[in-house]
């Protein structure tokens, strides 16, 4: 081990003052101090294993949650390099954990992460850890450095010898510093699956040995397996996925398309192996290519009259899965979260690229191309044949309707901060629900039984559902396009169902509901689950309460005798005051807020349950009949 070193250079201050400024202003380099920020350390480090795998270096990567909630990221990829750098006199290892911006690469692929809040370098995740351990594998040594809040407190020391290379980063996020320090499984699994599908042929282990533990591994054959994964259990336009891949302008295009039998559209883009959230000028190149490409080979092949109207994209992206990745040398990111790739010339380059090989690929394979151009008449049939009906019956839609639904009872309170609405599954456990809630702030919509499986309707049929109007006029937003946050008459909202299958149902369905239709009201953080508790023990008036199965077998261990269980498997269970002090009160309640991926997740179960196939529903069910409890979604 080495020791603190006290005598401090001008550099070295300068350095201090650079991650000084990390730790006062972290909002800045990681984007916030919550759940967000925490998760982005992990991938900051991923990122940079992802940089050697992306230029060869690197088949391994290994990502570890630990119990105490430490993260363990290790590669087998070329190692930091530890040599001494000319300029600073430092290794180089030191200088890259400890500069600002200095992750930049001497070498590698070119094709280097910086985009968006990934790409701010590894610095930064030392500067906001209360502890970090960097171990490299490199010239037939293994070096090790230590680091807390940022500064070194070890030299670059060689502790034994090996013949492999790598690197492997162990930190603990600082308490001082985020209000969150419990990560996530599911935000870091869908990163790394996501990954995984991104970088064929890497393999990427993922394992958590907190609570029961988890080990996945992920590994893909590309883009492929991408749109095969989304659509799984769906029924399928082209059983084999459309691909391809292009280099132009010293930019790598990579496409995978399959079409479903449903009419929802789902494009997902990366730059850089970053997720583009807002798009870009990859997508809309995609986009517009496919638009042309489908409509000359309509047209051409008599699918579409010479004076009909010309197909849109929304009818030529329905049931469309598509994935596009791009490499770009020197990606700009743009928009509000940085997540919108802004190169001009890309959207040349991508759609010139799909606009040839998918023109090739139709020519090619005459009986998929007919199912897609047909498939896209009938959306245009469909699209003209709902504006004719709306123009006729003028039917006030659910967008308009201002008359609140009878079934909710709202609360006193008009300022949509201050309110909070809680759907809850069945009249009875709502009727319990209205009688415990407090009126001044909780608006309470009881739904009856199962809501429409919006995967398998188009927009009007979503629409004339009456269980989704309801709940539609009762948030305020709108629908789809129309959809304004800033309308909402509730800034939270809280799904409550029964702690068994039909409740886990009911609450994917409605989380698919919202990640279809009002995917926003999931970005600003307005949806939550509630928590209901799963038992109660009593012992003469005395009642407590328990939400995980482990926590009470943990008390009982601690107390032995004289308590009497009491599972509670639906809300009706509980009387009205029970419900409010175990699960609506604000002051006592756990609640669980959802964020995109949770919603993402959810889908994907949904398919499993909603989709074409009988046999993955039964598994569900099957499965959780027996583990309930386990499911959070
Ligand atoms: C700087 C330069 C080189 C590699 C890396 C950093 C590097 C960083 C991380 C972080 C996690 N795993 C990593 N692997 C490598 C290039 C090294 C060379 O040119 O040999």
């Amino acid at each position: 081990m080495g020791s603190v070193d006290n005598s401090y250079s001008a550099a070295n201050i300068q350095v201090l003052e650079g991650l000084e400024a990390v730790r006062k202003r972290p909002g800045m380099y990681i984007g916030s101090t919550g759940s967000k920020g925490l998760h982005h350390l992990v991938f900051e480090i991923v990122d940079n294993s992802i940089d050697e795998a992306v230029g060869g270096f690197c088949d391994l990567i290994t990502v570890a949650i630990h119990q105490d909630n430490s993260v363990v990221v290790s590669d087998n990829g070329r190692g930091i390099p530890v040599d001494e750098h000319p300029v600073k006199k430092k290794s180089a290892l030191e200088v890259i954990m400890t500069t600002l911006h200095s992750g930049g690469k001497f070498g590698g692929s070119g094709y280097a992460i910086s985009g968006g809040l990934h790409g701010v370098g590894l610095s930064v995740v030392s500067a906001l850890s209360s502890q970090m351990t960097v171990k490299v594998k490199r010239d037939g040594h293994i070096y090790q450095q230590d680091y807390v809040r940022g500064k070194p407190v070890t030299e670059v020391t060689p502790t034994g010898a090996t013949e492999e290379n790598g690197t492997c980063i162990s930190f603990s996020p600082d308490p001082v510093i985020f209000e969150e320090l419990v990560f996530t499984r599911e935000i870091i699994m869908e990163r790394l699956r996501e990954l995984s599908f991104l970088n064929p042929g890497l393999k990427i282990i993922f394992e958590d040995f907190r609570d029961e533990g988890i080990r996945k591994e992920f590994v893909s054959q590309g883009l492929t397996d991408f749109v095969t994964y989304i659509n799984k259990n769906k029924e399928l336009i082209n059983e084999i996925p459309i691909n391809f891949q292009a280099q132009k302008d010293n930019t790598i295009v990579n496409v995978a398309i399959q079409y479903n039998a449903n009419y929802n559209e789902n494009i997902y883009s990366f730059a850089n192996n970053i997720r583009t959230q807002e798009g870009g000028t990859h997508e809309t190149g995609l986009k517009n290519a496919l638009t042309r490409v489908i409509g000359d080979y309509c047209k051409k092949n008599g699918f579409l009259k010479e004076n009909e109207s010309n197909l849109l994209g929304e009818d030529i992206r329905e049931g469309i899965v598509a994935v596009i990745s791009v490499l770009v040398k020197e990606p700009q990111f743009e928009g509000q979260t940085k997540t919108k790739l802004g190169n001009t010339y890309v959207q040349g380059v991508v759609n010139s690229v799909v606009y040839e090989q998918l023109g090739d690929y139709l020519n090619e394979n005459p009986a998929i191309a007919k199912k897609i151009a047909e498939k896209s008449i009938s959306a245009k049939r469909a699209r003209e044949a709902a504006r004719k009906a709306r123009e006729l019956t003028r039917r006030k839609s659910a967008l308009e309707s201002t008359t609140l639904p009878g079934k909710l009872a709202d609360c006193s309170n008009s300022d949509p901060a201050m309110s909070e609405l809680f759907i809850v599954e069945g009249n009875s456990a709502g009727g319990s629900a209205k009688l415990g809630r407090d009126p001044k702030y909780q608006a309470i919509l009881p739904l009856r039984g199962k809501i429409l499986n919006v995967e398998k309707a188009r927009l009007d049929r979503v629409l004339s559902n009456e269980e989704i109007r309801n709940l539609i006029t009762a948030l305020g937003t709108g629908i789809g396009e129309d959809f304004d946050i800033n309308k909402a008459r509730y800034h939270k909202i809280f799904i409550m169902t029964d702690a068994d299958v039909d409740g886990s149902h009911i609450r994917v369905l409605l989380l698919t509901f919202f990640y279809r239709y009002m995917r926003k009201l999931i970005e600003s953080g307005y949806v939550y689950i509630a928590q209901p508790p799963l038992f109660g023990l009593k012992r003469g008036k005395e009642i407590k309460y328990f939400y995980k199965t482990t926590d009470m077998n943990q008390f009982l261990a601690g107390n032995d005798h004289k308590w009497s269980i009491q599972r509670y498997k639906g809300l009706g269970e509980m009387d009205p005051e029970q419900l409010w002090s175990t699960t609506m009160d604000a002051e006592k309640r756990t609640v669980l807020k959802v964020n995109i991926e949770q919603a993402i997740e959810a889908e994907n179960v949904f398919s499993d349950l909603m989709g074409d196939s009988v046999e993955p529903r039964r598994e569900f069910i099957q499965l959780n009949a027996l583990y309930v409890e386990q499911i959070d979604i």
